[in-house]
């Protein structure tokens, strides 16, 4: 079965479409409203191997919170949605990417217990329009609904947009790992018998 999933979520602030494919090519068709957000979310697809598809209307006249928190939303229940039973996943995922200056890494567990922690400062509170501490509303709310463990850690930088974009491309990485099947694992990677 296809490990892909499609989202669609509308409330007063914003209207989400997603669609998450696990398995794909890198290929990445996003229209967020948040320019910020889609080159990350590009880099994210690209380095994760996965195919994404958004188109997300948001009241981004008032700032970029509610569509970077939602589309966090939607793809943290594509993610949950694709991996159906967790069959034969590997799990755990680690990657550490450097990006110039900046160094960043994302360690992650599918391990149906959400949890979020975050080390890092990032030198600058905005790039361009985006607001910088959007990277942490993002996060947290992808780990709450993928029902995943993630632990991201901003070594060091200088450059908030390159250390940014290496937790982006660490994140896509980490999650690649952490989907792949390996076909040493029989059923479900947890000596529970479920994730
Ligand atoms: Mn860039």
């Amino acid at each position: 079965m296809a490990r892909e999933a499609t989202i669609a979520r509308t409330t007063n602030e914003t209207s989400i479409q997603l669609s998450l494919s696990l398995d794909g090519e890198g290929k990445a068709e996003l229209e967020t409203g948040v320019p910020f957000l889609t080159h990350m979310l590009d880099l994210f697809a690209k380095h994760g191997q996965f195919d994404l598809r958004i188109e997300a209307k948001g009241d981004t006249h008032i700032d970029d919170h509610h569509t970077t928190e939602d589309i966090g939303i939607c793809l943290g229940q594509a993610i949950k949605a694709a991996l159906g039973d967790k069959k034969g996943i590997k799990r755990y995922g680690n990657a550490f990417v450097p990006m110039d200056d900046a160094l960043a890494q994302v360690v992650i567990d599918l391990s149906n217990r959400p949890h979020f922690e975050f080390r890092g400062e990032f030198p600058s509170s905005k790039v361009g329009a985006f607001d910088v501490e959007l990277v942490h509303e993002f996060l947290w709310k992808l780990a709450l609904e993928a029902r995943m463990n993630l632990h991201v850690i901003v070594h060091y930088g200088r450059n908030t947009h390159h250390m940014i974009e290496a937790v982006f491309k660490a994140l896509g990485r980490a999650l690649d790992e952490a989907t792949m099947i390996d076909p040493r694992v029989k059923g479900v990677p947890s000596t529970k018998g479920m994730l």
